[in-house]
């Protein structure tokens, strides 16, 4: 892995690694979270040292000592964690309003959910300006500053308006969408004027990398952009330089795949098979997000069990969905439609001894999910528009018996590097989704296994660790006339 020469790495992000949460004492301590972002980040901080900063979750309100709490966290790390102070009041402002219900439908492409409150653009700001004094505080001259993900869009440039001229990155964990979407937000000048003042912007695809140079090329002045597909491109405004790459996220494949072979896992795997004889288990794993195309993917499985009815009893689809942002009433909608749906669904068809959907809302353990990954014959993975989708890629990691199929969307970041050997499919198309579902089922034994065995071996080689390598190595690369120590980033010449 590359490292970051002399460098302290800053990673900053809109939540900490670690949580505060009340035990069963009624005490406060702190939990690890789980995600890509702490996968990808914690080897090299491990390695390398350096600061991650975040918000720790609700401490102000309940006067804890959070700084007591991080201290006993770092005893034994070389690397520290800040937490910033951000109140209850601000954070849903600014994260349930601005970010997930503003940037998130919006960079999803499904406008007609954004709810562009003026209130909301304001605590944005304001809570992107804590990150950006925290970061001072704890700034020295040379550190790398790797800021991630929509919620923080704005921490550069509050960064750059205080006057700090070190290198600065960002990487957009979500898709970015096209001019003719993106421009509908009220605040597009300065939106797009806070993404360039990072030196180097990261996204999960070409087609993200595209879309955002497009929009810089019709909202800015006097940009001159060099692109070309698959390179880094480098876009010049004012003797200015930024730097537009593409960088894949992916999974640690090696522990996944480890962890998957596990005993407690095969036991699981296999207890799991004893509970469906003679069926073959489709999955879909996916948070609770209107982005995940959930009802399209129900609606499709009903369809399969009218068109095909031969398959009932001999097919059981098994749909996790994690809770999330359930107080945004397209979530809470959603989630009705989803349980109507399966309860119609399971209505219709059910028989003694089978039915057709076992629906789980709560979240599973690692052991659970790589059970169910490795016990499943087929993984729906349908989102109508996602970033990267890290569920297609572990569902592959954990196919130890190389007897899946991964049926996956075309608008998932994924199909980009996977696309020759999953079975893609477009997920607003009900009857497609169907013939491709009934293929897979036919599909052959060495068919699946040279297909499976493709695609781990892309997700073993461009890994989490390889994704990380490939970020830093571009902010290493960064000419040396780009770390410009006269930086100010004044607002550019912005077309109206
Ligand atoms: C954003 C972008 C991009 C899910 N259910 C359980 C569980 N999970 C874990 C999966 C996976 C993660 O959650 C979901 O990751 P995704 O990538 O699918 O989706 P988002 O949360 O929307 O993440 C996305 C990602 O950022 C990274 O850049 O890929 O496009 O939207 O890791 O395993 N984990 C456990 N139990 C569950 O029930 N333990």
């Amino acid at each position: 892995m590359q490292n970051t020469e002399d460098r302290r790495l800053i990673v900053v992000s809109n939540r900490l690694p670690v949580v505060v949460k009340k035990n069963v004492k009624n005490r406060y301590e702190l939990n690890q979270a789980s995600g890509g972002l702490v996968t990808a980040m914690t080897p090299v901080l491990k390695r390398d040292g350096g600061v991650w900063i975040g918000w720790a979750g609700n401490y102000l309100e309940e006067n804890i000592d959070i700084e007591e709490l991080l201290e006993q966290e770092m005893e034994n790390l070389n690397y520290r964690y800040r937490s910033v102070d951000i109140n209850l009041n601000d954070h849903e402002l600014y994260y349930k309003g601005f970010s997930n219900e503003v940037l998130w439908p919006l960079f999803h492409n499904v406008s007609v959910y954004c709810n562009f409150s003026a209130n909301y653009y304001e605590a944005f700001k304001k809570v992107n300006q804590k990150f950006a004094r925290t970061i001072m505080s704890e700034l020295i001259d040379n550190d790398f500053i790797w800021i991630h993900d929509y919620h923080l869009i704005n921490t550069g440039k509050e960064l750059r308006e205080k006057g700090v001229k070190n290198t600065i990155a960002f990487f957009l964990h979500i898709p970015f969408p096209p001019a003719e979407t993106f421009n509908r937000i009220p605040w597009r000048l300065e939106i797009i004027d806070a993404m360039l003042s990072y030196d180097l912007i990261g996204f999960q695809t070409e087609n993200d990398k595209k879309n955002f140079l497009e929009v810089v090329a019709s909202l800015i002045e006097d940009a001159t952009i060099d692109q070309k597909e698959e390179e880094i491109a480098t876009i010049v405004i004012q003797k200015e330089e930024h730097k537009v790459g593409v960088f894949p996220i992916s999974i640690d494949y090696d522990e996944f795949s480890d962890q998957a072979k596990s005993e407690e896992v095969s036991k699981m795997t296999e207890e799991l098979k004893e509970d469906y004889p003679g069926q073959k288990i489709m999955l879909g794993i996916d948070r609770l997000d209107y982005s995940k195309g959930i009802p399209q993917r129900l609606k499709a499985y009903r369809r399969l069990l009218e068109k095909y009815p031969r398959l009932r009893t001999k097919v059981k689809l098994i749909q996790v969905m994690v809770p999330s942002r359930v107080d945004i009433i397209e979530y809470a909608n959603l989630k009705s439609e989803i349980e109507q749906l399966v309860g119609e669904i399971n209505g219709k068809f059910s028989q003694p001894g089978w039915i057709p959907i076992m629906y789980c809302y709560h979240s599973l353990s690692r052991i659970e999910l790589l059970s169910y990954y490795r016990a499943s014959d087929i993984a729906l993975v349908t989102p109508l528009k996602d970033g990267m989708n890290l569920v297609a890629k572990e569902y592959c990691s954990a196919n130890i018996d190389k007897d899946g199929v991964l049926i996956l969307s075309e608008f998932a970041g994924a199909s980009y590097q996977l696309k020759d050997d999953a079975l893609l499919v477009n997920p607003f198309d009900e009857e497609s989704v169907v013939d491709v579902i009934k293929e897979a089922l036919s599909m052959k034994q060495r068919e699946k296994k040279k297909r499976m065995g493709n695609m781990q071996n892309i997700v073993q080689k461009f890994n989490i660790y390889w994704w990380v390598d490939t970020f830093l190595k571009a902010q290493l690369a960064l000419s040396v006339d780009n770390i410009n120590p006269t930086r100010t980033h004044s607002q550019y010449l912005l077309r109206c």
